[in-house]
């Protein structure tokens, strides 16, 4: 497959690209010249000041060696804009690069069908305003809602504006508002983030129709979802924008923040102290 390249002496051949998806055990690159390339990593990849259990992540600009036996090694990683992390629950002393080199976050959230927790919100936006990528809302599955449950996401709507972040009220179902979403993400890389069952998945079919990502029933038993998604993987909006679906989560870690500095990354808490000290 490689023989009409232009080779190296060593019968190396090195290319540039992004990465696209991560299942853990390989990386499959998108190159400059378009071609999907799945990579292993070369050797004990670490990078500094960083205990990862992912060294690599999806949107990371890489640099990669395609030897003649046919195998793609990635070699080098290029310097990331931004990343944003969460801590693995099971293993506490090291923490998962969601993604590298983000414009936006997008929190799927429900009121119900599963419910999120506005705990569960205000963590995910303070790690964003720790790692500065700036942070929206996306209250999907508006079609189910009952009254009750409209007027509480509208009224949530309303309180996370006020903070000063956008809200979308959506149906990934029927389509309700996807157009007026997918016109805020056009030519941003966007990393769809939230609990299990959501909607992140059906919400990337909608905005990229090509992408075809599996998705899944939820159980209603449990009012919960299964983790359909298992790995992060990015796909190509229409009009050249990038969404990443990350598989659901639980919760949500502060990393590298200390306790009492947690506070300084609440937008609310932020404008309370300014208030307080008359410099709003
Ligand atoms: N009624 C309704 N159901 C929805 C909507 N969006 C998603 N669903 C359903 O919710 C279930 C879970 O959707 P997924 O897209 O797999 O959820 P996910 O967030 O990707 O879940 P994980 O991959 O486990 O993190 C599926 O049965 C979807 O059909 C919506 O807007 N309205
Ligand atoms: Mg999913």
């Amino acid at each position: 497959m490689w023989d009409d390249r232009n080779f190296l002496s060593e019968q190396k051949f090195i290319m540039q690209g992004l990465v696209v998806k991560n299942t853990g055990s390989w990386y499959t690159v998108r190159t400059d010249e378009g071609e999907i390339i799945d990579c292993k990593i070369k050797g004990n990849f670490r990078i500094k000041d960083i205990r990862s259990t992912n060294p690599i992540a999806v949107g990371d600009r890489v640099k990669l060696t395609l030897s003649t036996d046919g195998t793609a090694m990635i070699h080098e990683i290029c310097t990331r804009k931004n990343y944003i992390v969460r801590r693995s629950s099971n293993l506490s002393k090291y923490s998962q690069i969601l993604a590298a080199n983000l414009d936006l976050v997008a929190l799927v959230i429900t009121v119900n069908y599963p419910e999120t927790s506005t705990v569960f919100i205000d963590r995910f936006l303070a790690t964003a305003e720790a790692y500065q990528v700036p942070a929206c809302l996306v209250i999907n599955k508006t079609d189910r809602y009952s009254d009750d449950e409209s007027a509480f996401a509208a009224a949530l709507k309303n309180l996370y504006e006020t903070i000063g972040y956008p809200v979308f009220l959506v149906s990934a179902i029927t389509g309700d508002s996807v157009p007026e979403l997918k016109e805020y993400l056009s030519h941003k890389t966007t990393l769809l983030s939230g609990n299990s069952g959501v909607g992140k998945s059906t919400l990337i079919n909608m905005l990229a129709p090509n992408s075809d990502v599996r998705t899944n029933e939820i159980s209603e038993y449990h009012n919960k979802g299964m983790h359909t998604t298992t790995f992060s993987e990015m796909f190509l909006l229409d009009d050249e924008g990038f969404i990443i679906d990350t598989p659901g989560i639980k919760g949500f870690g502060t990393i590298d923040m200390q306790g009492n500095e947690v506070g300084h990354f609440f937008r609310e808490t932020l404008s309370k102290l300014f208030k307080y000290y008359g410099r709003l």
